[in-house]
């Protein structure tokens, strides 16, 4: 394998939303060039690639997979991945390994919400995509469009997707804008618009990179095809037949010339396009030749003629219809030769695709480095990156490789033979012995050679190598056991394999835990990691129906996480096991795994454990408008510690909504840098400055004030002076973020008091205490930067005391700073209403410090360390202010997508209406009896969904979801009512309650042994009835 010229490589994966038809269309492959694996006559029904039980059984594949492909003298690396929304995981990892995509579309069913998904994997990932429209039959035998139709159907698919992927390239060119404006105050560079604009569609039939097939009939073509064909009847040249062939071009039978619209006007009633009258009727003919009752089946033999196709005779009198068709469709044109030749024309190989792809596997590190050894592991770091963009493959060059998942197979699955039919010793050892299961890596090599035996550097995506001693723990050296071809399920030992290439490797199950760099020197950064569509988001606890069985569980769950790309394995504070995947679908394998394979014992498995945050009444910007900066207001908590030496005061706000958003989504970058600076503070590495934290500052300013921009253009649209009023005051806000919570990167601020905040005197001591400022340090790093409560320190003195007393105090204010803000940190992670974290909310703090007094100080013993006590005193008064400003429980809303045929419509409304789901759009297919519906449904009801709708439809519609957005819930979760009306509205709370608020708050806390308030039998006798009416 190491001697293959790298120019006759290519990795490709095939992509699409669910069922439509990845799998059916690998077959294919596999039948022509794999080697024998698969019979042509199975092609297309075996579904080799879904080879696991359970994914033959739900007929949905659910991990990715490669199998080595021998074409011509091409060697390619096929990669098939999941449709379905629960295994998108997967999707990523078959798009980091890979250089090309062939992205499906059902010609039916058109884009799909996981159409655009797996547009922008591939696009995030650099990856040269082809299309393929596939069932193609589907337009002639249900839709039974007409040729003209089906032509604008397929046309208007190819211009969807096109319209997604120069989005997608536009958000990039808009988020290039950004930082240069944010870099810069200079005009944007017109001529980056430009070039923008021009640039043409990415998906065109003339390129040749968009393919026409039926992967269940074993047909397709590119437009070449047909214009190889009639080059020669028409006597045109290739190039001009493949321009005319798609597009609004006709043929004028008479000037025998390739006209536009205008040419062709007069001469035809109805003129067809060259695609229709040349591509699609003779293909309409073949079908309803030999599909219909009255069909005409000397067309059949008109093309077996015409194409000089050898179509055996037993296969054309056979009985069945399908296979005769099948037969003559298949020679006439063949998917593999289709598809396989737009591969090889159309996607790059490994020394090109690298050269593009580098960028994004390993950006581009702009340091300033004064140090001469951490300056030679840069230049070596450097060279190695050079040696990854030329995809270098020489045997002395460093080694790169990247392990994008780690995959569980039984021992017993494994060849015995060696690539020189030695006998291997698979010995079982350690834990993964014991389960039977051997861990293998899924990489790709980048540069260099490996060959089993080797030691290399195992690095986790963290692993910085100018950090020296403290990146220890993300490094490790392991050694390579076997190496394999993958073909599907079956491995094919290969000693040695160079850049470029995908292969299996054995030995690294205990150095791995999901994804890692392999590399032959510690000098180089590592791959940067992949991105994921989704997080995991269904979160169940797990324990074992026999409590001796819990040493079992542990074991099993630790394999489970190390065999599933996108499993979480946790333990909550109550010390259960949590276990978060992406769906309900993945959900069910991995319990089924776990039991079955990985732990082997029986499990009880709890609801699902949704996640609410908390919030509190309001729209943001105009309530701040009302609270006064200096607390002279009354609406805030006030709390002292409990040695009385702290005073607190804490007032609490709504942030607009747009902010909220904007600090959530950012929370990755601003985390990124605040941290970042932290760790230069500390002075490890005084000049290593990145460039970007430059830029991704300037990005996150930006989107901050835009927020606020939009915010105010909303809510106070025509005012001037109350614009300029907000504007101002925001501005100042800005200016004192003090910290973020919770995790210092989360969707609430910390303001730090203004600095004008008069001392106060506590009356109980009769002494006069000072305020602690705040730091301002997310400001500072953020560069907003206001006059309030920006100079450090405290305010104005107090006057009776000494110097030298005032100092002290002044000193310990300083030290408490940090309490305060762990305070407010706790109270962040854990909301009052059911400790779930807050969410949207701006907290201003007063703390004002006192000096010790004799009597106290004896006493003050008593209460423990002062931090402590201001952290718990911040913690208590922030929940408390937000009990007293009305608050709210906020729930998380799945996008769903729902495609129904018309007589369930009404079935799939009711299960809807169950689950308090928000219809957005609902929309008839054109051309079809489908219905398309999207909504909001709620996490907390949308278990079972699934489920029910299948029972209620007979399986008829299907749903999809993704997580969407984090929603309030208007109602009040304390309410009851109280006046008449409101008893008559709402009743006395005697019968089932309404409040869904309350309803989900106590479930929540009854989950987490908090306490309920619930009265559990209030009407003895009307629940009596109850009972026996059920
Ligand atoms: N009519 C028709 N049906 C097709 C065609 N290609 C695939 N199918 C059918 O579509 C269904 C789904 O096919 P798969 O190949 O399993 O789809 P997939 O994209 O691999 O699905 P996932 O891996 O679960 O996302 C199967 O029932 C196929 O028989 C086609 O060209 N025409
Ligand atoms: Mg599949």
């Amino acid at each position: 394998m190491g001697d293959l010229s790298c120019s006759k490589i290519r990795n490709i994966c095939i992509l699409a939303h669910v069922d439509h038809g990845k799998t059916t269309l690998a077959d294919h492959l596999i039948a022509a060039c794999g080697g024998g694996v698969l019979h042509p006559k199975l092609a297309g029904r075996l579904r080799y690639m879904d080879y696991l039980d359970e994914e033959q059984r739900r007929a949905i594949t659910m991990k990715s997979s490669s199998i080595a492909l021998h074409y011509k003298d091409y060697n390619i690396n096929l990669i098939d991945s999941p449709g379905h929304m629960d295994f998108c995981s997967e999707v990523s990892t078959a798009a980091r390994l890979s250089d090309g995509a062939l992205v499906l579309v059902d010609a039916v069913e058109g884009v799909h919400i996981q159409t655009h998904a797996v547009l922008r994997q591939a696009w995030v990932e650099k990856l040269t995509p082809c299309l393929v429209l596939n069932k193609i039959d589907r337009l002639i035998t249900e839709l039974k469009l007409s040729p003209m139709e089906a032509y604008n159907r397929l046309q208007r698919i190819v211009h969807e997707v096109n319209a997604i992927v120069s989005a997608y390239k536009s958000e990039k060119y808009l988020s290039d804008v950004d930082s240069l404006l944010a870099g810069t105050s200079g005009d944007v560079d017109q001529g980056l618009v430009e070039v923008e604009d021009d640039e043409e569609d990415m998906f065109q039939p003339q390129k040749g990179n968009v393919a026409f097939v039926c992967a269940l009939d074993g047909w397709g073509f590119c437009i070449n095809h047909f214009a190889e064909f009639y080059a020669s009847k028409l006597q045109f040249s290739m190039s001009a037949l493949i321009k005319g062939l798609w597009g609004p071009w006709y043929y004028h039978t008479k000037k025998m010339m390739i006209v536009g619209k205008k040419g062709i006007e007069g001469v035809s009633k109805d003129p067809q396009p060259m695609f229709v009258k040349f591509v699609l009727n003779p293909l309409w003919q073949v079908y309803q030749a030999a599909l219909e009752a009255d069909g005409d089946i000397r067309m059949l033999s008109k093309v077996i003629s015409s194409f000089n196709l050898s179509v055996p005779q037993r296969e054309l009198e056979n009985k069945d219809k399908k296979v005769v068709l099948q037969a003559v469709m298949s020679r006439w044109l063949p998917l593999s030769d289709t598809i396989l030749s737009m591969v090889v024309k159309c996607m790059p190989d490994p020394v090109s695709a690298q050269a593009t792809r580098i960028c994004r596997l390993l950006p581009k590190r702009e340091l300033v480095i004064n140090n001469s050894s951490l300056y030679d592991i840069f230049s070596e770091a450097e060279n190695v990156r050079k040696c990854v963009e030329y995809c270098d493959s020489r045997a002395d060059a460093p080694c790169m490789a990247f392990v994008s998942k780690m995959f569980a197979l039984p021992f017993k699955m494994l060849p015995t033979k060696g690539p020189n039919g030695e006998f291997l010793n698979n010995q079982l050892t350690g834990e993964a012995g014991e389960s039977g299961e051997c861990f293998l890596a899924f990489a790709r090599i980048f540069s260099g050679v490996l060959h089993s035996g080797q030691k290399v550097f195992v690095l986790s995506s963290v692993y910085d190598p100018l950090k020296g001693e403290s990146m220890n723990r993300h490094v490790q050296e392991a050694e390579l056991q076997s190496m394999y071809l993958m073909m599907g399920q079956g491995l094919l030992p290969v000693s040695s394999a160079s850049a470029g290439n995908v292969i299996a490797i054995q030995g690294l199950g205990q150095y791995i835990l999901k994804s890692a760099t392999l590399s032959s020197t510690r000098n180089c950064w590592p791959f940067s990691s992949m991105m994921f569509q989704v997080a995991p988001t269904l979160r169940v606890a797990i324990e074992p129906s026999n409590p001796a069985d819990m040493g079992a569980l542990l074991k099993g769950l630790k394999l489970l996480n190390r065999a599933d790309p996108f499993v979480e394995i946790t333990v909550s504070s109550r010390g259960e096991q949590v276990l978060a995947a992406a769906g309900e679908v993945h959900l069910d394998r991995c319990i089924k795994d776990l039991k079955e394979r990985f732990a082997k014992v029986s499990l009880e498995v709890s609801p699902p454990l949704v996640s609410f945050k908390e919030t509190i009444e309001g729209e943001g910007i105009n309530l701040i408008e009302n609270s006064k900066v200096s607390l002279c207001s009354t609406e805030y908590v006030e709390r002292t510690t409990p040695n009385g030496r702290c005073v607190l005061r804490v007032q609490v706000m709504k942030l607009p909504k747009t902010l909220t958003k904007v600090l959530e989504e950012c929370s990755d970058m601003l985390g990124d840098f605040l941290e970042g600076q932290s760790r230069k503070r500390d002075g490890t590495l005084g000049s290593h400055i990145a460039q970007d934290d430059g830029e991704v500052v300037g990005v996150v300013r930006k989107r901050i004030l835009d927020a606020l921009e939009s915010e105010l253009g909303v809510s106070v649209k025509n005012d001037q002076d109350r614009v300029e009023r907000y504007r101002k005051m925001w501005s100042e806000y800005l200016g004192r973020l003090w910290s973020l919570g919770p995790s210092h990167v989360g969707p609430n601020v910390l303001l730090a008091p203004d600095s004008k905040a008069s001392n106060i005197s506590n009356v109980s001591l009769g002494q006069k205490g000072i305020l602690i400022q705040g730091s301002c340090d997310v400001s500072k790093r953020l560069g907003f930067f206001s006059d309030a409560g920006l100079e450090s320190g405290t305010s104005s003195l107090s006057t009776e005391e000494t110097a030298e007393e005032t100092e002290s105090l002044y000193r310990e204010a300083e030290a408490l700073k940090s309490s305060i803000v762990s305070g407010f940190q706790l109270a962040t992670a854990a909301g009052p209403l059911c400790d779930e974290p807050l969410w949207g909310l701006a907290f201003l703090v007063e703390p004002y410090l006192f000096q010790e007094s004799s009597e106290a100080s004896s006493q003050s013993d008593q209460y423990g360390m002062l931090s402590g006590q201001v952290m718990t005193a911040v913690k208590e008064a922030c929940r408390a202010a937000v009990l007293q400003s009305k608050p709210r429980l906020v729930e998380a809303l799945y996008f769903c997508e729902l495609t129904t045929p018309t007589e369930y419509l009404g079935a799939m409304y009711g299960v809807l209406g169950k689950m308090r789901a928000r219809v957005l759009k609902e929309e008839m297919q054109e051309g079809s009896s489908l219905f398309t519906v999207h909504a909001y449904v709620p996490v907390a009801e949308s278990f079972g969904f699934a489920d029910e709708l299948r029972k209620r439809t007979s399986g008829a519609a299907s749903a999809l979801l993704v997580l969407s957005h984090w929603e309030e819930l208007p109602e009040d979760p304390f309410f009851v009512p109280k006046t008449e009306e409101e008893i008559e509205e709402f009743g006395d709370g005697s019968s089932v309650l309404p409040n869904i608020a309350r309803k989900l708050m106590n479930s929540v806390r009854r989950r987490k042994g908090l306490h309920v308030e619930e009265k559990v039998v209030q009407h003895a006798t009307k629940q009596r009835t109850l009972a026996r009416k059920v």
